[in-house]
């Protein structure tokens, strides 16, 4: 626990949020069924099951993905200008990831939206930290919550806007910088271990809501594991952290972590 001055100083003051798996289980609804169709469109006979996904997510990056999955499942295929050929088959995978995402295919996991409102009450600052590509983010926010919600967040670093992708530092590196804020005084929503590594070398404490791809990940640094954010009449599951009277959280809940943990 911390002494009273420097609590004062250390208050809470924005939640910064990974998207993919932690806002919506957008891995398994949406970007493995669009990374298959997008194979399918093309005419190739690459087929990537739920159980081969779970495996192929310990590489970020829709590109990185597809040619770790080449160099790992499809030795003998060659192509002359591979950037390219990867790069073309991500673009029609985003394509088809957005229009997903317009057909309603994710909502978003319990307890997101609640917590975004009550953030917003309290006058917390939000912002989002992903590997993911703009426009995914784009998607998923518009049409979950509606268009004005990307106004809700003050920063959305996402993508390539950085050189390294999670588990590397930099996206939370560019948010925190850009917020001009202390990464003190937030708190990082993950579900991965890729996420929490990326979270944590930018210096944040991080909450983590798991999801079936990560809930056999390592989580050292987290100030609690839980299987969602919950809700009042869904409570949410303790897999890990302080014993708490809490069945859901909310920004009393958060304030008290932030606070015992800073
Ligand atoms: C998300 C990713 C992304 C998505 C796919 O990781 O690794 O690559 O899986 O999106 P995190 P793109 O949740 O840790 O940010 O195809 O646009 O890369
Ligand atoms: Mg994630």
């Amino acid at each position: 626990t911390c002494a009273l001055p420097i609590y004062l100083f250390m208050s809470l003051e924005a939640l910064i949020f990974d998207v993919d798996g932690t806002l919506a289980n957008t891995e398994r609804d949406g970007h493995l069924v669009a990374f298959n169709l997008a194979f399918e469109e093309l005419g190739l006979d690459w087929v990537w099951s739920n159980e081969l996904y779970h495996e192929l997510l310990d590489v970020t990056g829709g590109q990185l993905r597809i040619k770790h999955y080449l160099k790992n499942h499809k030795p003998e295929f060659t192509h002359d200008d591979l950037d390219n050929f990867v790069a073309s088959i991500h673009k029609l995978k985003t394509k088809i990831y957005v229009r997903l995402m317009a057909e309603g295919a994710v909502p978003l996991r319990p307890g997101v939206e609640r917590l975004f409102a009550e953030a917003r009450e309290a006058g917390l600052r939000l912002a989002i930290a992903t590997t993911t590509t703009p426009a995914n983010v784009d998607a998923l926010i518009a049409n979950t919550l509606g268009r004005e919600a990307l106004d809700w967040f003050e920063v959305i670093g996402a993508g390539d806007v950085v050189p390294n992708l999670k588990p590397a530092g930099d996206i939370y590196h560019y948010v925190l910088e850009k917020m001009n804020i202390d990464p003190k005084n937030c708190i990082a929503f993950e579900d991965s271990h890729n996420g929490i590594v990326s979270a944590t070398d930018a210096h944040l404490k991080t909450l983590i809501t798991v999801n079936e791809y990560t809930n056999s990940h390592q989580f050292d640094e987290a100030i609690v594991i839980l299987n969602n954010l919950g809700e009042p009449n869904k409570p949410f599951t303790m897999i890990e952290g302080d014993a708490t009277d809490a069945t859901f959280v909310n920004v009393d809940y958060l304030r008290g972590l932030h606070a015992k943990h800073c």
